[in-house]
C-alpha cells in the first residue's frame, strides 16, 4: 500500500520553483463549514480571472522600452520609483469599462465566478478604499468604483464575485513586501505594521462593501507568518462565513489548494484545487503580447483540469480604457458555445476514476454517467480498457437525438481484463472535444491497477510510483505537477505494479521534465545518470541521454525529454513489477532526475 502522506512531502526543487506563486497542500481535518462553503465552487469548475490595474497604462512598456515578463510586474521589473508609478493614476480613465458587458462575457463563456484584482502587488486599490487614498476613486479622473458596478452586475447575472488581494506584497508601501528599490530590503521591514494598517483594513472593506463574495484570492504570502495567515483567513470567515479563502493565503490556512501559475497537475486527485492560467503570456494587459493560446488548447486545459477534479481560472487582462482584448473575447465565446452543448460533462462532475491518464483523452463522471472526452477523433471506434460497469447505453453528447452508439464489452476476468469498444461515426460531432456519454448504474467501477492501454503501451506515471527512500534525509518526492523530483541520491528508487494483457516486446522510455527555475543558474536538463531497470526477471542498464523532446500544449510548463532505457520481452499476460534504480546520479545534490513517467511501448 502506498502511504498517502509520503506523497505530500514537498521537494526542494519544486519549492524553489513555486515559492513565489503557489500553495499546495492537502487539507487535513474535514471541516463541516468548509464543506458547506466549497459546494458552489466544486460545481463551478470554470472561472474568470481579471487582472486590471494601473499597469494597464504602460501596458508592458516603460519610457519607450519594452519590459520583459508579466505585465502587472512592470513596476518591479523596471524598478519604477513609487513617486513615478503613482502618476499613472492620473492617466487611468477607463471610460469604456462596462461591468455588465464583462459579466455577460464571463457568463456566456460558461464561467461561474469572477476573480478580479482588488489590489495587486503594486498596491493600488481598484475600489474605493478608506484605508488608503491610493485607490481608483480618490486618485484617478475616473472616480467610479468599478467593483461596486461589478458586484451589481454579478448579482443580476448569478455569477459569484470574488476578489484577488495581494496581502503581503505591496510595492507602494514602505513596510509591504517586495519593494527594495525605494525602501529597505524585506528583512528590515516592519511587516506587521503593513499587515495591520493596510492589508487587514482593506480586506475588511472588501468583505463589508460589495455584498456576498465567493472567495478572496490571496497570493504570494512572502513575509506572512503562520499566525497572520490563520488570522486573515479567520477574519474572512468571520465577516462572511460562506466566503472561501484561496490556498495562497499561506501556511495551508486556505480552503482549497492553488497550483502554481499556469501549472496543471497530471496526477493527484481527491482534493480541491485550482489552476490560474493566462490566455497569452501575461496577466495584466501588455500591448505586445499576442501569444494567444488557441481554443483547442484552452478547452483541452479545461477538460484536463476538470478530469483531475480541479477548477480552471482563466485570465483576461483588460486595457486601461476598460476593454477586454478582442482575442480574449473571441476565445471565450467559442468556449462558451462548446460548453452550452457539453457543459453536462464539466460542471459538478467528478474526476477520472482511473488513477492514470488515458492515452486517447480524458474522463469525467457523475452518478450514472461516464463522459469520454475525445479531443482527437479516433478512426471508427474507441476502445477503453478497465471499465467494469455494465454499460446500458452510449451516445454522443453533441447529438441532440441521442442516437445509440453500438458498443461491445468483453474481457477475461481471470486476468482482470475488461475491454469496451464503441463504434463511432467518421466525423467528430464537435471540432474541439466530442464527448461519448456512457450510461451506467451508480458510480464508476474501474480496474484500480495500473494497466496496459489499447495501443499496447503501459505508462508508468511518476505520481503512481512507490518511492523507496535510501535515507530519511532523501528529498525525493512528488511535486504538484505529479513529477518525481529531488531524486539526487542514487540509492533512492521507484517501483510500479502493473498489468499486461498482451505479451510482447517493449521499448522502455523514460520521460523526464525540464527544470523550470527562471532565476536559478545551471542547465535546464542533465543526463549521464546510469540507470538500472528490473522488470519481468530481467535487468536493463542504460545511460540517460536526450533522445527527443516534446511539449504537451495543454500543459505548457511541462517540456518532456525522452530517454531510451532498453528493450524487454514480456512473454505472458499478468501482474508485473518494474523497478527503476540509478547506479549513478550525475550532478549530485543539484539537479538529479525529474521523472514524469516510464513507458513500455510495443517495439516495432
Ligand atoms: O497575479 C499573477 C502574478 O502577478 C502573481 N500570481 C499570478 C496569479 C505572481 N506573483 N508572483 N509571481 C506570480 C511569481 C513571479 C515570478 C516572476 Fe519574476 C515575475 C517571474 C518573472 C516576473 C520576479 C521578477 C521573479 C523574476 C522576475
Amino acid at each position: 500500500m502506498k502511504n498517502p502522506s509520503t506523497r505530500r512531502v514537498t521537494c526542494f526543487l519544486c519549492v524553489m520553483a513555486l515559492l513565489a506563486a503557489s500553495a499546495w497542500s492537502q487539507s487535513t481535518t474535514p471541516d463541516p463549514q468548509r464543506e458547506q462553503r466549497i459546494q458552489w465552487w466544486r460545481q463551478a469548475r470554470f472561472g474568470m480571472f481579471i487582472h486590471w490595474g494601473l499597469y494597464a497604462v504602460p501596458a508592458g512598456e516603460w519610457k519607450g522600452k519594452p519590459i520583459p515578463g508579466i505585465g502587472e510586474w512592470i513596476m518591479n521589473r523596471a524598478r519604477i520609483p513609487v513617486a513615478e508609478y503613482e502618476q499613472l493614476a492620473r492617466q487611468f480613465n477607463p471610460v469604456k469599462f462596462n461591468a455588465e458587458e464583462w459579466v455577460r462575457l464571463a457568463k456566456d463563456a460558461g464561467m461561474k465566478y469572477i476573480v478580479i484584482t482588488s489590489k495587486h502587488h503594486d498596491g493600488f486599490a481598484m475600489y474605493g478604499s478608506k484605508a488608503s487614498s491610493y485607490n481608483i476613486v480618490d486618485a484617478t479622473p475616473f472616480k467610479r468604483d468599478p467593483m461596486k458596478e461589478l458586484a451589481a452586475a454579478c448579482r443580476k447575472a448569478g455569477i459569484r464575485l470574488c476578489f484577488y488581494y495581494s496581502h503581503a506584497q505591496d510595492w507602494h508601501e514602505r513596510d509591504g513586501a517586495g519593494n527594495d528599490w525605494d525602501f529597505p530590503p524585506d528583512p528590515q521591514k516592519n511587516f506587521a505594521k503593513y499587515f495591520e494598517e493596510k492589508a487587514k483594513p482593506q480586506v475588511r472593506e472588501l468583505l463589508a462593501n460589495y455584498g456576498p463574495l465567493g472567495l478572496i484570492w490571496f497570493d504570494t504570502p512572502r513575509l506572512i507568518t503562520k499566525e497572520q495567515a490563520v488570522e486573515i483567513t479567520a477574519l474572512v470567515h468571520k465577516l462572511q462565513p460562506s466566503c472561501l479563502v484561496s490556498g495562497r493565503v499561506g501556511h495551508n490556512a486556505g480552503d482549497y489548494d492553488s497550483a502554481g501559475d499556469n501549472q496543471i497537475s497530471v496526477g493527484l486527485v481527491r482534493r480541491d484545487w485550482e489552476t490560474p492560467v493566462t490566455m497569452n503570456d501575461t496577466w495584466g494587459f501588455k500591448k505586445d503580447d499576442h501569444n494567444w493560446k488557441s481554443v483547442p488548447v484552452l478547452i483541452r486545459q479545461l477538460v484536463r483540469i476538470t478530469s483531475r477534479g480541479g477548477n480552471y481560472l482563466l485570465n483576461v487582462g483588460p486595457t486601461a480604457e476598460g476593454e477586454i482584448p478582442q482575442p480574449s473575447v473571441e476565445r471565450l465565446r467559442e468556449i462558451g458555445q462548446w460548453l452550452r452543448v457539453n457543459g453536462e460533462s464539466i460542471y459538478g462532475t467528478s474526476p477520472n476514476p482511473f488513477t492514470y491518464n488515458l492515452e486517447w483523452g480524458f474522463i469525467t463522471t457523475r452518478e450514472g454517467k461516464l463522459y469520454l472526452h475525445l479531443l482527437d477523433w479516433p478512426q471508427k471506434q474507441l476502445t477503453v480498457y478497465g471499465i467494469r460497469n455494465k454499460i446500458r447505453n452510449a451516445y454522443l453528447l453533441a447529438d441532440r437525438g441521442r442516437k445509440h452508439l453500438a458498443f461491445k464489452q468483453e474481457g477475461d476476468p481471470a486476468i482482470d481484463f475488461y475491454s469496451t469498444s464503441i463504434q463511432l461515426p467518421v466525423a467528430p460531432p464537435d471540432k474541439y472535444d466530442s464527448i461519448i456519454a456512457l450510461e451506467i448504474r451508480g458510480g464508476p467501477n474501474v480496474l484500480p491497477a495500473l494497466a496496459q492501454q489499447p495501443s499496447g503501451t503501459i505508462s508508468l506515471e511518476a505520481h503512481l510510483a512507490d518511492v523507496h527512500k535510501a535515507t530519511s534525509g532523501s528529498v525525493i518526492a512528488f511535486d504538484p505537477r505529479g513529477v518525481v523530483t529531488g531524486w539526487v541520491d542514487a540509492r533512492d528508487w521507484l517501483s510500479w505494479d502493473f498489468r499486461i494483457f498482451r505479451p510482447g516486446t517493449y521499448d522502455l522510455i523514460a520521460l523526464t521534465t525540464l527544470r523550470r527555475m527562471p532565476r536559478a543558474a545551471g542547465p535546464e536538463w542533465q543526463g549521464g545518470h546510469r540507470m538500472l531497470v528490473e522488470v519481468a526477471g530481467k535487468q536493463l542498464r542504460s545511460t540517460m541521454s536526450e533522445d527527443g523532446r516534446f511539449v504537451d500544449p495543454s500543459n505548457p510548463l511541462m517540456t518532456y525529454v525522452t530517454s531510451k532505457l532498453g528493450q524487454v520481452t514480456i512473454d505472458k499476460a499478468g501482474a508485473f513489477q518494474l523497478a527503476l534504480k540509478a547506479e549513478s546520479m550525475e550532478g549530485q545534490g543539484k539537479l538529479g532526475l525529474a521523472l514524469a513517467a516510464v513507458r513500455l511501448v510495443p517495439a516495432k
